[in-house]
């Protein structure tokens, strides 16, 4: 299976540097046809090559834009299609709301995290992009999550005012800080590892895998 793994990252990668949709659900399809599991496709081949071409245009810009942005939508859409298909559906073992931070419409790593989060077997409500403070916490009292997501790609809504830091003092305000925690992701995060703990984050993670180890972490905390 290993083998099989390479050869569809290798055709993934390929389709996405030539931004060729069509190609890249090909790979993935065939990938599956020759059995490859769903959970494998997107844990193993589809967000290892997305990582890797963020941190190519962050570092080198070897990938352009452009293509970064092509393989956001196929990563997020190659995901979602996945999702069904995974085998061992677990019982669910939290709630999570997750949204866009107010003024931010970058809305595909969110997609992607969502995904993640489903594979995994937490209960994920999308509430989508710009998403206002309080709605965020209305939404997670609501829905009684232990989690409140907040994706953020540009500087001022990751550490504005109407963002994480609105958040938690309308938490603190409503007295629900230790039953409701707070994880951020984005771009600015990725950058800055400590800025999660200035804009009062319980906690940050750097991509949709990660943010599943540690959101199960968090619910923990929160029931605990
Ligand atoms: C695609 C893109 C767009 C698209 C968005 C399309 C869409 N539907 O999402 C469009 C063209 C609309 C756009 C618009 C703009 N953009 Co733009 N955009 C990008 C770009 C190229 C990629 C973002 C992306 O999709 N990444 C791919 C995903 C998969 O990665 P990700 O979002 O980081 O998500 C991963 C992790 O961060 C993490 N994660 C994400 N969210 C969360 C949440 C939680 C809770 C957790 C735990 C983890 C997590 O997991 C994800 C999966 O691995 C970035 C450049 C960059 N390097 O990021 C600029 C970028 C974010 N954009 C930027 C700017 C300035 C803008 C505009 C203001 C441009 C303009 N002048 O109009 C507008 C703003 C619109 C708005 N108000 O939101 C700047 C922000 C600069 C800054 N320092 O603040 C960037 C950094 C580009 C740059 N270098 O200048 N953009």
């Amino acid at each position: 299976m290993n083998e099989l793994v390479t050869a569809t990252t290798r055709k993934f990668t390929e389709a996405i540097l030539d931004t060729d949709r069509e190609r890249a659900l090909q790979a993935v399809q065939y990938a599956v046809d020759q059995g490859l599991m769903p959970e494998d496709v997107v844990f193993r081949v589809v967000i290892p090559t997305i990582d890797r071409m963020v941190r190519s245009i962050s570092e080198n810009f070897g990938a352009s834009l452009a293509q970064h942005f092509i393989t956001s939508q196929i990563a997020a859409e190659v995901t979602e299609q996945m999702i069904p298909k995974f085998k061992q559906r677990k019982n669910v073992i939290g709630h999570v709301v997750i949204g866009t931070s107010q003024g931010d419409f970058h809305g595909l790593g969110k997609r992607i995290v969502t995904g993640c989060l489903k594979a995994m077997t937490i209960d994920v409500t999308d509430l989508g992009l710009n998403v206002s403070p309080q709605r965020f916490v209305e939404a997670a009292i609501e829905g009684k999550a232990q989690v409140i997501g907040i994706s953020s790609m540009m500087i001022h809504t990751a550490r504005g005012e109407t963002g994480c830091l609105r958040v938690r003092k309308i938490l603190q305000d409503a007295g629900m800080e230790h039953k409701i925690k707070i994880i951020v992701g984005g771009a600015p995060y990725r950058y800055d590892h400590e800025l999660y703990k200035m804009v009062k984050a319980d906690a940050w993670a750097d991509n949709g895998i990660e943010a599943g180890e540690v959101i199960s972490k968090l619910i923990r905390e929160a029931t605990s």
